[in-house]
């Protein structure tokens, strides 16, 4: 079996660059990318690189389809208690039952709407209605697939030769701005030549809208990565019209030098800029109501902290929740609901390396728990390796879906739901078994959902229908 090696080579430290193999890689979110050799722009032989047996594994949308079998009464216990921190705490198990979203039985499959990419970790509309689809390479390409499915030949970005990638490393993450089309700013996530992370603002062209200017470059903010892996990488608007970015705790293994906890370096956070300001000395400004702006020797950019690596994270197109998947070390996987009616997570502290998912982890027994954010939903890793962060459903084309965040794992392939709405502490339901390395979901402008398979180099569909 390989899931288990995998995932027992995740706790290991690596200061490295990843050699060959794609065991050592898999520590983290980019678990099959490490399989992929940079720079060569072909796709990882799909033995090596996918984690787990493609059982399910069909491009017919239905045939792959599991059966979410909801039980019509659910189990009381572990879903039952609610979580104390959770503005929505009070839904009891009976509640729970009555909601739609349980109660329906969902059949969920993926279908195939564009191939031919290399390692595409990230897909996104553009927010003016355009239809197109952009697809991020891990090596430094963003493609288009235009709204009849075609993809375009000439990319729309091609910053490879700026960029270290394999591995956890490489261009990680993609966010148009809210008034893209008027002004074509768009930012990208990558790590550059010495493995260190550049988050910039770009322009699209001025001659055609499916090609930016790969010289428009401007530089926001520039972090240094102490070690290869854990290199966070999601940019996403809140509806705040805010830019939100993720930041791994520096990597290695464990956070040995406690970043996430450290109000002192954006690493192990969750940073918020206005990107349409500029202060003194920065590239942008710190939004008057970020938590830790004027405190000493903290970082104004910071949001919220204790994350691990919080590799992806969206906001729910209907009410600006904040969910974010952050990858766990050795035992648990953790999905996070930062309620905006509540904050939004703002000044939140999400545990690590106090605690992974719901357990002690430095310390290991009695670990403070007083003020700490605690996960909506964990899942240990008999279950997967790497959770992928996913979206709440808002699209029209699966309405048995609206008001279920999806997520998944990169190595196990499994799609879980959980109810948008429900408990703050919920267990995962099972949606369905992809067998496909699933290292990212994707959102277009009519807020229908994709995965990026990226060992075949695909861009799915997820469409389900009540049964
Ligand atoms: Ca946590």
């Amino acid at each position: 079996m390989r899931r288990p090696s995998i995932a027992r080579s995740r706790g290991r430290i690596w200061a490295h660059a990843p050699g060959p193999g794609c065991a050592l890689a898999a520590s983290l979110a980019l678990a099959v990318a490490a399989c992929t050799p940079p720079g060569t722009g072909r796709l990882p032989g799909s033995g090596a690189a996918t984690p787990a047996a493609p059982s399910a594994t069909s491009s017919a949308p239905s045939a792959s389809g599991a059966t979410l079998a909801a039980p019509s009464a659910p189990s009381p216990a572990p879903s039952a208690p609610a979580a104390p921190s959770s503005p929505r705490g009070a839904a009891t198990p009976a509640a729970q039952s009555a909601t739609p979203w349980i109660a329906a039985r969902v059949s969920l499959g993926l279908e195939k709407v564009a191939g031919g990419f290399a390692a595409p970790l990230f897909v996104t509309g553009d927010g003016t209605g355009s239809g197109r689809l952009y697809v991020v390479e891990q090596g430094g390409r963003i493609r288009v697939v235009d709204r009849a499915g075609s993809v375009l030949p000439q990319p729309f970005l091609d910053i490879s030769g700026r960029i270290a990638a394999g591995g956890e490393r490489g261009l990680l993450g993609l966010a148009f701005h809210p008034s893209y089309a008027s002004n074509g700013r768009f930012y990208v996530d990558y790590t550059d030549a010495d493995g260190n992370t550049v988050i910039a603002e770009m322009r699209r062209s001025a001659d055609s809208p499916d090609r930016a200017d790969a010289a428009s470059e401007r530089v926001l903010l520039h972090i240094g990565q102490p070690y290869p892996n854990h290199n966070g990488g999601m940019l996403a608007f809140g509806t705040d019209g805010y830019l939100y970015v993720g930041m791994g705790d520096g990597g290695s293994g464990g956070d040995p030098r406690n970043r996430a906890q450290d109000l002192g370096t954006l690493l192990g956070k969750i940073l918020r800029i206005d990107v349409d300001g500029q202060a003194a000395g920065l590239a942008y400004a710190i939004p008057p109501t970020n938590p830790f702006s004027g405190r000493a020797r903290a970082r104004p950019e910071i949001w919220a902290y204790g994350v691990r690596n919080p590799w992806r994270f969206s906001f729910d197109a209907a009410n600006g929740d904040l969910w974010v998947g952050d990858v766990g070390q050795d035992r648990w996987e953790e999905v996070d609901r930062l309620v905006a009616a509540a904050g939004r997570g703002r000044g939140a502290n999400l545990g690590w390396r106090l605690m992974e998912g719901r357990a002690c982890y430095d310390p290991s027994t009695d670990c403070t728990t007083a003020g700490l954010t605690m996960p909506v939903a964990v899942y240990g890793h008999d279950a997967g390796c790497a959770v992928t962060g996913g979206y709440v459903y808002r699209g029209t084309r699966s309405p048995a879906l609206d008001g279920t965040y999806l997520f998944s794992d990169s190595c196990s392939g499994r799609i879980w739901g959980l109810d948008a709405a429900g408990p703050g502490r919920q267990d995962p339901v099972l949606l369905l078994e992809s067998g496909r390395p699933i290292v990212s979901f994707g959102q277009d402008d009519e807020r229908e959902l994709y995965v990026a398979d990226i060992a075949e180099g695909t861009i799915l569909r997820v469409v389900a229908t009540a049964r």
